[in-house]
């Protein structure tokens, strides 16, 4: 098709973890043969930590990982204690919540297949619900602590497979901590290096006194908090963007009555219309947990190894050791860590309604994704490119396509928040299928992040991403740096 700039990326594409994705990309650019799905094994691995049974909101951010369960290999639901501490009157665990959950979610899996390949059986997620300790933080660890929950995490992170184990916390840390104190006090150190060196954490906040614990205990883990910072109103957190600023007409109780709650068919209809934390717009959609999950979803806008690149769960910074922050960006006029999150509510509120669609419709009369190639490469691996100020890298994403037939849209932009070069970028045709950058003067040893958005003209409308980092070259960056 383009065969200079396809010899430039097969040159140029480096990688860190990405080595698999330059061959297979290879291959593509000289046979362009139909798409093949994702296969099972590249999927991320995702295990849950919930509080489910204090405030409903993780029930809804349960029911929407239920419609997304073909793009993770789920490996666990574990049931943490209710709520926030102090938000319920006694200890308890309710796995019950999730099974239900699960149960409904096995009513449309049929229907949710029509459209889509890698639904797991409500049998195989069934086997994969387990209970924590009702009990919670850093009093309730040690020995005789083990629950079902925490060694169950153990158990996902010894399996022999060579991706990361991506666990969400979406209440307490409690299984977490104790699966990494038994760990801890049984193996050697290089065992327990090893094993850490298996975990990416996404906490949502930290809701009880085992997340201050882990991070001091392991500060190599991999972890990501999502939380204002210190002395700040907690409701300045990333994920609150979830549900705060932004767009909140998309959050509203009658778009989830339309969309997710009525004609959608048992899974939609478990939807919780009330959540507790105010202010809260609407008081309905909140699904404060639901970033943690996004940061890990494979939509082509990010690698889960960067927090800082940023995804529809965020965008973070390193803090110390394995530690990263919120940390803020700029949308609209507005400086705010939930712009992280809300600047993609659009399209991860569209993708939503799509697939709650997808749980009753026919294949014909619902919309689903584009494919998007980017430079003749059909993964969805970030693309790198080193050039000289003042030349021009050509972009194309000529190949992608929509399964509806459907007409495609484009957008190439920038994330200045994501690279090292903050001036302006002279982005050619950016809405066009084939973009020029022309590479600033002053960006010699800086990267900038460029941004594919193609959306489809379905109803809803839906987009996938890729992303292209240009690195200068010049000014104290040798040429041969990764
Ligand atoms: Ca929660
Ligand atoms: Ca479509």
């Amino acid at each position: 098709m383009f065969p200079r700039l396809l010899l430039l990326f097969e040159v140029l594409l480096i990688g860190t973890s990405l080595l698999s994705a330059t061959a297979e990309s290879r291959d593509r650019a000289m046979n362009p043969s139909p798409m093949k799905p994702v296969s099972s094994s590249h999927k991320p691995r995702l295990l849950v930590l919930t509080d489910i049974g204090g405030d409903p909101d993780d029930q809804q951010s349960m029911i929407r990982l239920m419609t997304h369960a073909n793009e993770f290999e789920i490996e666990g639901l574990i049931a943490s204690a209710s709520g926030t501490p102090g938000e319920l009157k006694r200890d308890l665990v309710r796995p019950d919540l999730i099974r239900e959950i699960v149960e409904s979610y096995g009513k449309v899996r049929g229907n949710l297949s029509l459209h889509a390949p890698g639904y797991p059986s409500e049998g195989e997620l069934r086997k994969r619900i387990k209970a924590g300790n009702p009990e919670r933080g850093v009093a309730n660890l040690g020995e005789g602590k083990d629950t079902k929950g925490s060694d169950w995490i153990i158990a996902a992170v010894d399996r022999p497979d060579p991706r990361p184990i991506n666990v969400t916390i979406w209440g307490g840390s409690t299984e977490l901590a104790q699966a990494l104190w038994r760990v801890r006090n049984d193996r050697s150190p290089e065992e327990v290096k090893r094993f850490i060196g298996k975990l990416r954490v996404h906490a949502i906040g930290h809701q009880d006194d085992t997340g201050p614990w882990i991070v001091r205990e392991f500060p190599d883990l991999f972890y990501i908090l999502s939380a204002a910072p210190e002395g700040r109103d907690k409701r300045e957190s990333a994920y609150r963007g979830m549900y705060l600023g932004g767009d909140e007409s998309l959050t509203s109780r009658e778009w989830i009555e339309t969309h997710v709650k009525d004609g959608h068919g048992p899974l939609g209809a478990l939807y919780p219309m009330k959540t507790w934390t105010a202010p809260n717009p609407h008081s309905t959609l909140k699904e404060g947990d639901t970033p943690s999950w996004f940061y890990f979803l494979p939509t082509g806008l990010s690698d889960p190894a960067h927090p800082e690149w940023g995804s529809w769960g965020g965008r973070f910074e390193r803090a110390a050791g394995g530690l990263y922050r919120d940390v803020k960006d700029t949308m609209g006029g507005t400086t705010d860590a939930r712009a992280t999150v809300w600047r993609w509510r659009p399209a991860f509120q569209n993708e939503f309604r799509a697939r709650m669609d997808w749980n009753v419709k026919p294949y014909r009369e619902a919309n689903h994704p584009p494919k998007v190639i980017l430079n003749g490469d059909g993964t969805l691996a970030v693309l790198r490119v080193k050039t000289a100020p003042g030349k021009e890298v050509r972009l194309s994403a000529k190949g992608s396509a929509d399964p509806d037939g459907g007409k495609l849209s484009y957008r190439w932009g920038t994330y200045p928040e994501a690279g090292t070069y903050r001036g302006k970028v002279d982005l050619r045709d950016a809405r066009e299928p084939e973009a020029v950058l022309l590479m600033p003067e002053g960006a010699g040893g800086k990267s900038i992040h460029v941004i594919l958005e193609v959306t489809d003209d379905g109803i809803p409308p839906l987009t996938r991403y890729r992303r292209i980092l240009v690195e200068g070259k010049g000014e104290g960056q040798g040429e041969g740096k990764g």
